[in-house]
């Protein structure tokens, strides 16, 4: 038995066994409440005197929190205590005598951070997993119904996908090799036979500064396809974001309650299509709302925050100029100072969720980027190759999971998306 599940009328002057841990605990006198908590959630348990042996006594008050006991009583309705049963206690064992839990309340973010193991524990990080386990298989269940294959490229890989600047070096055997920033090239040789495929991978950036936003380890949820343009793939991002928030609204309520989330952005982030503005409309509205900013800077967080004012659900900017996006994006036919890519912005300050664009499919052409990126056609031969034989247009995005969590469950810092956050300074525990 749960805790979740007992909470209800069918369970009232039954008996059950519950395991958990010690959520909270006081001590009366004669009467010592005990707050269980297991994986569904919790449920206070009353232990009195004279209603329990010796030895269920003597344990109950012995135990201290975050121990770990076996509990049997029965349920009663009580509407004083936390959702409005709880648990006469007959018996209890403790499984785990708890040392004085390190953790009380109030402590600062370091402090936390280097108690991460333990924090985990925390109804808030419970509440950010639960949703993430939730967007992770609505996005599933929405490539698995829409035709899209799952793929699983390496992590290990021979050249950077998203410049030099962050990429991670490795010693393998006597050679170099990187963690790998995305899977994206790897996904371009897969569309040559399965067309519509997707991976979910650990990605790494060596990301020299510390944000709110940038993690040195981040799970990418990516896709690409044969036959799509950009704006196929635009369609894509948006039904795929927009069937993960509803999903997430229906199986999470009461975790998003938890954490105090206003959901009305979220409500409406369900409906698509979202709006579409180009990099020199965003350029536009930041200048005239007095941002210091030229056309050919990139949008840095302060930019993306102050454009998604703007908007009350997700939206993209796209085409933006040629030099401060990757080499491998296509440059617009018709005006080839910017290119045919697409960033998916989350409102409310979050910004940049999803970075994507159209390839450039011809060979000539990307070998010429490659060059003019400073970067060594000999490392990216085999990515050339895909153009040699059979090239065809094509199109692709990567998701930041945490960074979508971090939005969907209304977090200021992206370190509490993820159970064990890298960056820069830290990658303990
Ligand atoms: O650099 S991206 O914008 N684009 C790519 O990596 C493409 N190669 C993906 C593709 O087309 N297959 O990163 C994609 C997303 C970006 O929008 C963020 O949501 C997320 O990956 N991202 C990060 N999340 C957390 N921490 C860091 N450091 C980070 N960098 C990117």
């Amino acid at each position: 038995m749960k805790a979740r599940n007992v909470m209800s009328k069918d369970y009232v002057g039954k008996t059950v066994w519950l395991r958990g841990w010690v959520h909270r605990k006081r001590n009366l006198g004669s009467k010592i409440f005990i707050v269980l908590r297991d994986s569904s959630g919790i449920i206070q348990c009353l232990v009195s005197k004279d209603r329990v042996d010796e030895e269920t006594w003597s344990e109950a008050e012995k135990i201290t929190r975050e121990s770990s006991f076996i509990v049997k009583g029965v349920i009663r309705e009580d509407r004083r205590a936390p959702g409005g049963y709880e648990l006469l206690v007959e018996k209890l064992r403790i499984v785990g005598l708890s040392d004085v839990f390190p953790i009380r309340g109030g402590e600062g973010v370091d402090y936390l951070l280097d108690n991460r193991h333990l924090w985990i524990r925390s109804t808030k990080l419970t509440s950010v997993m639960k949703i993430k386990h939730s967007v992770l298989k609505a996005a599933r269940e929405y490539l698995e119904s829409n035709g899209w294959w799952e793929v699983t490229p390496p992590i290990l890989t021979s050249s950077a996908v998203e410049g030099g600047a962050t990429l991670f070096e490795v010693k393998y055997f006597d050679r170099k090799a990187y963690l790998s920033q995305s899977a994206q090239l790897y996904l371009e040789a897969l569309i040559f036979s399965l067309e519509k495929v997707w991976s979910l991978t650990p990605s790494f950036r060596a990301e020299k500064s510390r944000t709110r936003r940038h993690l040195a380890e981040y799970w990418h949820l990516e896709l690409e396809a044969a036959w799509y343009n950009m704006h196929d793939m635009m369609k894509v991002a948006e039904e795929l974001v927009a069937y993960i928030i509803e999903r997430v609204l229906r199986e999470r309520k009461l975790e998003l309650e938890t954490l105090k989330r206003d959901t009305k952005i979220l409500e409406e982030s369900i409906h698509t299509p979202y709006p579409r503005i180009t990099y020199d409309k965003a350029i536009e509205i930041l200048k005239n709302k007095g941002m210091k900013i030229e056309w050919g800077d990139d949008l840095g967080a302060d930019e993306e925050r102050t454009l998604t004012m703007e908007f009350n659900k997700p939206f993209f900017v796209t085409h933006f100029p040629k030099q401060i996006k990757a080499f491998y994006m296509k440059l617009d036919p018709t005006r080839p100072d910017v290119v045919l890519g697409f960033d998916m912005l989350a409102p409310e300050g979050y910004g940049e969720i999803i970075g994507g664009s159209e390839r450039e499919d011809d060979y000539e052409k990307l070998l010429k980027r490659i060059i003019e990126f400073g970067l060594n056609p000999d490392d990216y031969k085999w990515y050339l190759d895909l153009r040699k034989y059979g090239t065809v247009p094509h199109s692709g995005f990567g998701l930041g999971v945490e960074r979508l969590v971090m939005w969907i469950a209304g977090l200021d810092h992206i370190r509490d998306a993820t159970p064990f956050p890298r960056f820069r300074e830290r990658i303990y525990p």
